[in-house]
C-alpha cells in the first residue's frame, strides 16, 4: 500500500506591526507638537521638560509692567517650577555613580535625561515613540556635549530591545498614561538590575472619587492618553516585582503652576481649567512613587 505524501502546513504568523495604530496616533501628535510652554522654556538653558511644575510660584512676575518683560518673567517662572519637578524625581533614583546607566521611558525632548547626567554624571538611555523628539533631543545633548553618556532612542518604551538588568535606575515623567501598565512595569522590571530603582512622577484619578472625572476625560482627549487610577499603579508594581518605597501626593504642590500657567497668555494651551478643577474637586491626583526592583 502506498500513502500518499500529507501536504504539511506550516503555521505563519500574521505580520505584527511594530507599531499600533494607536502607537501612530500618539507618534503624530508628538511629532507636529510645538506648543510655546515647551519650546520657549527649553530655549532658556535648553532643558527641554514635558511634564509639569511644583513648588511655590513667584507671583510678582505678574506685577511686572512691561509687556515684554512680564512675558519673560512669567516663562522663566514656570521652566523652574518645571525644572524643580525634574530634580524632584531625578533626587529618588538613589545613589548612582557615573558608571551606572539610567533608561528614561517616554523622554520628550530629553530633558530629564540631561538633569540625571548633570546631578550623577550617569550614562542615559531615553526612548520616545517620536522621531522628531529623539531626534532634537540628541542634538541638545549633543550642544551640551554629554552625546557620548547621553543617547536618545525612537523606540517604544514597552520593548525596547535593551540589555536585561543593565540599569541601575529607570523613571516614567508623565509618560505612563499611554502605556499599559503591566506591560510597562514587566519592561522596567527587566531593565532594572536587582536593587534598582523605578520613579514616577504622574496624573492619576483618584479612587476615593469613583470613575475617570469630566475634566480628567478632557486631559484624555486632549494629549490621546488613558490616565490610570492610583489603584492600578500598585496593582501593575507588586505583580512586576517592584515595591513602593515611597509615595508622595504632589497634587498641592502642583497647583500654583497650574495657576500662574493659566495667567500666561503667550503659552497657554487651554487644558489648564482641566487640571486646576481635576485637582481642586479630587478626581485627580499628582504623585511621586519610587520603588524598589526587589
Ligand atoms: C506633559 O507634556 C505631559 C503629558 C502630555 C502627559 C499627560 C500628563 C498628565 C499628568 C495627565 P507637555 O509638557 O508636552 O504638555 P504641555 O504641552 O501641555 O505643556
Ligand atoms: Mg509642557
Amino acid at each position: 500500500m502506498t500513502t500518499a505524501p500529507v501536504t504539511r502546513k506550516t503555521t505563519t504568523s500574521a505580520p505584527v506591526p511594530t507599531q499600533s495604530r494607536y502607537q501612530n496616533s500618539v507618534a503624530e501628535y508628538w511629532n507636529a507638537e510645538e506648543n510655546p510652554v515647551n519650546l520657549e522654556l527649553g530655549k532658556i538653558d535648553g532643558l527641554y521638560h514635558h511634564h509639569y511644575g511644583i513648588g511655590e510660584a513667584d507671583w510678582s512676575v505678574l506685577d511686572e509692567t512691561d509687556p515684554a518683560l512680564r512675558r519673560e518673567r512669567v516663562t522663566a517662572e514656570l521652566h523652574r517650577l518645571e525644572h524643580a519637578q525634574a530634580e524632584l524625581l531625578a533626587s529618588h533614583l538613589g545613589a548612582l555613580t557615573p558608571a551606572d546607566r539610567v533608561f528614561d521611558a517616554g523622554c520628550g525632548r530629553g530633558g530629564g535625561s540631561i538633569v540625571a547626567n548633570l546631578r550623577y554624571g550617569c550614562h542615559a538611555d531615553g526612548v520616545t515613540i517620536s522621531a522628531k523628539q529623539a531626534d532634537f533631543a540628541n542634538e541638545t545633548a549633543r550642544r551640551r556635549e554629554v552625546g557620548d553618556k547621553v543617547r536618545y532612542h525612537h523606540r517604544n518604551m514597552l520593548d525596547t530591545g535593551f540589555e536585561t538588568g543593565a540599569y541601575a535606575a529607570s523613571w516614567n515623567n508623565e509618560s505612563t498614561m499611554y502605556v499599559e501598565l503591566e506591560l510597562l512595569f514587566a519592561e522596567h522590571a527587566r531593565l532594572l538590575r536587582r536593587g534598582g530603582r523605578y520613579v514616577t512622577i504622574t496624573g492619576c484619578y483618584n479612587n476615593t472619587y469613583g470613575q475617570a472625572s469630566r475634566e480628567v476625560s478632557l486631559i484624555n482627549a486632549h494629549y490621546i492618553c488613558d490616565i490610570h487610577p492610583r489603584s492600578e499603579y500598585f496593582r501593575a508594581m507588586a505583580a512586576n516585582r517592584l515595591v513602593p518605597v515611597h509615595v508622595e501626593d504632589l497634587t498641592e504642590a502642583t497647583i500654583p503652576y497650574w495657576e500662574l500657567r493659566k495667567q500666561a497668555d503667550h503659552l497657554v494651551t487651554g487644558i489648564e481649567d482641566a487640571f486646576l478643577t481635576a485637582y481642586k474637586n479630587g478626581s485627580f491626583q499628582y504623585l511621586l512613587i519610587v520603588a524598589d526592583r526587589v
